[in-house]
């Protein structure tokens, strides 16, 4: 094999087998079709002339007038022609998303299970490119919409590219591939009138659900608040479909994958995601970005399920069926490598919006399952990608491998790789580019017995569909549950058609009775009488985003507002932004301007002051994890201003934690004083009147503990209401 190949080996592998560590290798392999705008190089034409003006077109004029323009100008045209052009079809789901590149590191090797080597070698590190996306908005809606999350991983490995095309829900809605068409045009904006974006709050979505039962234990997950997390970097990652593993004796395991966020698994609140996805739409990409440009690098775990072969048939459900979970108390998720993220693209275009997925991308070692959605996805992902970005879509930088690429496929439009050669077909008379071995490392799929009648049907244990969606919501705490309860009350307040809230509300009664009555009164459905099924009681561990909290309690990379007007107190304010720093936190100085801010006795003749990072009234306090205001007479202003009075309230609202020192708990206790009962349900919990080093309770929020403090405060228990 390395003699074909070496024949054909392109410069791109070249440099890549240059490249010092496998560390770099898929940033060298880039590295070639790189140009940086800041390096001084002219303006050229497409065809490499260049150009003395590209600001005027060419005319025909004298000093009075400026006469016709010019057909001629093959630069204006040029120049018009490739803006005109610009865009390409946006993926027909998961259009917003963002990327980056990273790292994988197997810290155990499962051998035991597989040969691939991603999986077995522990001195490997392989190059990632990952993509986060939502999945029904356009390429232009708000990042913190209420939809699942793609969760989507290009590994760069030494065989090849492997792809897990995950979500952050370990389900799916539907069972069969070829429903996919439906249920995207079903969540998808109603087809009469375009609404709406980044919503699957109407009527179509919800018929959908109610008439595919399938669709319930999803539906529950995504009215949970795993659909509106905190951060990408915050959340579980599920390749969701069951894969195979095949081990050195030809052996197979079913399998699933896991991402495990090492911040924990956090999400917003309704309100505040309500609200950021105005006041910044592009809250998660900022987050990511943010985070790996001050090298706060996200991590994962990189877990596997694994069932041997034999016992297949050994659990009350299908393993095969996407629309269920293996209960990680059936079925532990074994820890074996960590994927970290660490830097940011250069281009967004070339990068994140070219990379191209394909649960079909799999490695030696690897194999699919005959999960019937995973078998359909197999089909659909190359198949977009050639209507998306052409049939030579693989030879694109960000996804090309960085192994070396050689065989008889051809021609097509904008093929770039140029192959030397006489023969394009095997078997040829010089035995060029022939295939590998199996013992060499070539791609063979393991050996499965398969029988049956040809039938468009699915096996009996498809046919339950609530025993998990039921197992789903028992898991949770109470305060997910009243989330969930009060998720299905807004999406349904959306939905005007009675008949759809109506099922609905009957629906949940093979859930929870209580739950579906409390909807049914939210949404103006007849309150149901009975359950369609009784609870089975049972729970499952790992269900519930409780169970996935940091052992130690971290506020790295959180983004904490101090806000100061002239006259704050330097000596709180200081002492705050240093522990912010301290505990790996972001603080972020709010002014009441951004011209220089001075402290207390600070004079402006001998100081410079401090220049805020943003002024109150650019920012909200949606943006922040949580809110520090020093004492010191700027609280005179500060008081007088409802903008920042509101800023208070709504981080209380929100479960936030708010310090404050001297005159800034007055200032705190007045919001608080003047905000609805909803927001707050007592007049200091979550409210810290002192201030020092930041740790963070459960769910996405803080308190601001010192030992002086003679409470813990525990902001989520008292908010249940929110
Ligand atoms: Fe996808 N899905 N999908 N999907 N999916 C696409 O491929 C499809 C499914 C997922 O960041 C498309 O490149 C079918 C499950 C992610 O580029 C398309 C079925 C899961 C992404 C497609 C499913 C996913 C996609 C559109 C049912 C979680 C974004 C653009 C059988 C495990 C990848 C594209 C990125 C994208 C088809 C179901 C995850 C059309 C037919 C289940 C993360 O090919």
């Amino acid at each position: 094999m390395a003699t074909a190949i070496a024949g054909g080996l392109h410069k791109a592998q070249e440099v890549v087998k240059s490249a010092s560590s496998s560390k770099g290798k898929k940033l060298v392999d880039l590295e070639r079709d790189t140009n940086d705008v800041h390096a001084k190089t002219p303006f050229t034409t497409d065809h490499g002339v260049s150009v003395s003006n590209t600001d005027n077109w060419l005319k025909v004029v004298d000093d009075n007038r400026s006469g016709p323009s010019l057909l001629e100008d093959q630069i204006a045209r040029e120049k018009i022609h490739r803006f005109d052009h610009e865009r390409i079809p946006e993926r027909v789901v998961h259009a917003r998303g963002t990327g980056a590149f990273g790292n994988f590191v197997l810290k155990k090797s499962a051998e035991d299970v597989t040969t691939a080597g991603v999986l077995t070698d522990t001195t490997r590190n392989t190059p990632v490119f990952a993509r986060f996306s939502t999945v029904q908005g356009s390429k232009g809606s708000a990042d913190t919409v209420r939809d699942v999350r793609g969760f989507a991983v290009k590994f760069y490995t030494d065989e090849g590219n492997w792809d897990i095309v995950g979500n952050n829900i370990p389900v799916f809605f539907i069972q069969e591939s070829i429903k996919f068409p439906d249920f995207v045009h079903a969540v998808k904006p109603e087809p009469h009138n375009e609404i709406p974006q980044g919503q699957s709050a109407h009527n179509n979505f919800w018929d959908f659900e109610y008439l595919h039962p399938e669709a319930t234990h999803m539906a529950m997950w995504v009215v949970s608040d795993r659909a509106i997390p905190r951060s990408y970097r915050m959340m579980q990652g599920f390749g969701v479909n069951t894969f195979i593993l095949v081990n050195g004796q030809g052996k197979r395991h079913f399998a699933k994958f896991h991402w495990i966020p090492r911040l924990g698994v956090h999400s917003l609140v309704w309100d505040e995601a309500l609200k950021l996805a105005g006041e910044d739409p592009d809250f998660h990409r900022k987050d990511l970005m943010d985070a790996i440009h001050h090298k706060a690098y996200p991590r994962w775990d990189f877990g596997i399920q694994v069932i041997p072969e034999e016992r297949q048939d050994d659990f009350e459900f299908d393993i095969l069926d996407s629309t269920k979970i293996w209960p990680e108390d059936l079925v532990p998720v074994r820890v074996i490598g960590e994927l970290e993220l660490n830097r940011n693209v250069d281009e967004f275009f070339t990068q994140t919006e070219q990379v191209a997925f394909c649960t079909s991308h799999i490695v030696p070692g690897i194999e699919f399952s005959d999960d019937p959605l995973l078998q359909g996805r197999n089909f659909s992902y190359f198949d977009t990608q050639i209507s998306r970005l052409g049939v030579n879509w693989e030879e694109l930088p960000i996804n090309r491998p960085i192994c070396p690429v050689l065989n008889h496929n051809r021609d097509g439009a904008m093929r770039h790789k140029i192959t030397r050669g006489t023969v394009n077909y095997w078997p040829n008379r010089f035995d060029a580019c022939p295939p590998t071995s199996v013992e060499d490392g070539g791609f063979a799929s393991a050996r499965q017995k398969v029988s049956g009648r040809k039938d468009r049907t699915l096996s009996v244990k498809f046919r339950e569909h609530h025993n998990q969606a039921q197992l789903f919501y028992n898991s949770l705490s109470d305060h997910e549950k009243l989330h969930v309860t009060k998720a299905l009350g807004f999406e349904l307040d959306h939905c005007d058609d009675p008949v759809v809230y109506t099922h609905m509300a009957e629906r949940l009664t093979e859930i929870d009775l209580q739950l579906a009555q409390r909807v049914a009164e939210m949404v103006g459905a007849p309150t149901p009488q009975t359950a369609r099924r009784t609870n089975h009681g049972r729970k499952a561990p790992r269900v519930s985003q409780m169970d996935f909290m940091p052992k130690t309690p971290t506020v790295e990379s959180r983004r904490v507002a101090i806000i100061i007007g002239d006259g704050y107190d330097p000596v709180a304010f200081t002492g705050m932004v240093d522990a912010i720093k301290a505990a790996g936190a972001l603080p972020l100085i709010i002014g009441t301007k951004r011209q220089p801010v001075y402290a207390e006795g600070e004079e402006k003749s001998t100081s410079k002051g401090v220049i805020p990072d943003h002024q109150y009234d650019g920012q909200r306090s949606t943006m922040f994890d949580a809110t520090f205001i020093p004492g010191g007479p700027h609280i005179k202003t500060l008081a007088q201003n409802g903008q920042i009075r509101h800023w208070i309230a709504e981080t209380f609202g929100h479960l936030k934690t708010i310090g404050a020192t001297g005159e800034a708990v007055d200032l705190v206790r007045q919001a608080l004083n003047e905000v609805p009962l909803r927001y707050a349900s007592s007049d200091d919990d979550g409210v810290v009147e002192s201030y020092g080093v930041i740790t963070c309770t459960r769910h996405h929020h803080f308190s601001l503990a010192k030992t002086s403090f003679t409470k813990e405060v525990n902001i989520l228990k008292d908010a249940t209401d929110f």
